[in-house]
């Protein structure tokens, strides 16, 4: 399903289009899943509830107030850096970077090996597409960060302030298990690194490509929420494609949908779909694209979301008062993976804002 309205309404219907059975291609009731399945992602109600439950109140708006000084502050240091430095790769120095240099503490993760969250991610994420070539690949290429993630998620290895440790406090209360708890500080470690990473990058190439949406954010007194949301929308975001699994025959107009059929849900086709959307392929951060599924619909909609927002939002806090311009240096190279809209590099320059108009 690749229509807005279609990819919608099978989020919205849980009970037909279930997660249980998979969200990748592999049908979970057929195939061994390649790793114990997310208690968030890959589960239906009623465990899916109270799982999403105990973490929504883990994950709030007031925990990531608290941290927004500190991850502002970074922000900023690194695009005075950067400004420096004249051309860099986006990618790396700032799309992976950032979300590395604030992500972790977070969640309180131990200080050795947290670039090991990269490959990890690009083997969860690839794994949710067929079985090719890259999925194998990119499977060894994570054995050694899969072992340091096992045991990352650890009670005994996260510090006591972050959200891990907050996962087993709910153990602790007896919400979870203890196994369930570690799974669950898993969930955070597999979504909420590569999608931020490929999200910021994504974003950053869209106002490469469309200098007047820059110049039009720099003309705000204040960044507009909208602008986030359409960045969203136009960037593709992160996440191409989510599977469900029918659980029953489904009649559509284009004919039976039967039992167990693993439907391929474009998300990010959704998002540009003419039939919702008014010149769905322009990027105008002035939009209404809320309403995007750029984080899913519907019960199993992004639990990280406002971590998202939050990088972004202190990014381009950081950028708006000090960079005027961001120009393309070279061709971005795409970052081949089964589920995720990837660069594998950003090639750019910051253009200074000139010291007497910086506010
Ligand atoms: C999880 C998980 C993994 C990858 C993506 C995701 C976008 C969740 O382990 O729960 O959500």
């Amino acid at each position: 399903m690749a229509r807005y309205s279609e990819v919608q309404a099978a989020l919205r219907d849980n009970q037909t289009y279930v997660s249980g059975r998979g969200v990748g291609l592999a049908d979970f009731s057929r195939e061994t899943p390649f790793r114990p399945p997310s208690l968030l992602l890959e589960t239906d109600p009623p465990l899916h509830d109270r799982t999403r439950g105990l973490m929504n109140r883990i994950v709030t708006l007031g925990a990531l107030r608290a941290v927004a000084p500190r991850w502002q502050a970074i922000a900023d240091a690194m695009v005075e850096q950067l400004l420096d430095r004249g051309r860099f790769d986006a990618v790396s120095e700032l799309g992976t970077a950032f979300p590395l240099a604030v992500f972790p503490d977070l969640i309180g993760l131990q200080d050795e090996g947290r670039e090991q969250l990269i490959p990890y991610a690009a083997g969860v994420f690839n794994a949710f597409g067929p079985r090719n070539a890259l999925f194998e690949r990119s499977q060894i290429a994570a054995r050694e960060a899969s072992v340091w993630v096992a045991a990352a998620c650890k009670r005994e290895n996260l510090k006591p302030d972050g959200w891990g440790m907050q996962v087993y406090a709910a153990a602790d209360r007896g919400d979870c298990s203890e196994e369930e708890a570690e799974r669950l500080v898993r969930s955070f470690l597999s979504a909420g690194v590569d999608t931020t990473v490929n999200g910021i990058g994504n974003l950053l190439h869209a106002f490469a490509l469309h200098p007047d949406q820059w110049q039009r954010l720099h003309a705000q007194p204040n960044l507009p929420p909208r602008a986030f949301e359409e960045g969203l929308r136009w960037i593709r975001l992160a996440v191409q494609t989510f599977f469900r699994t029918t659980s029953r025959s489904v009649e559509t107009p284009e004919g039976t949908i039967p039992e167990g059929s693993k439907v391929a849900l474009f998300l990010a086709a959704a998002n540009r779909d003419p039939r919702r959307w008014e010149n769905p392929e322009r990027f105008d951060i002035g939009r209404r694209a809320s309403g995007h599924v750029g984080f899913g619909f519907g019960i199993h909609q992004c639990l990280g979301q406002m971590v998202a927002r939050q990088e972004v939002e202190c990014l381009l806090r950081a950028m708006l008062p000090r960079v005027s311009a961001i120009r393309l240096t070279g061709t971005p190279e795409r970052g081949l993976n089964n589920t995720l809209h990837s660069l594998a590099t950003l090639p750019v320059e910051f253009e200074a804002v000139k010291a007497e108009v910086r506010q």
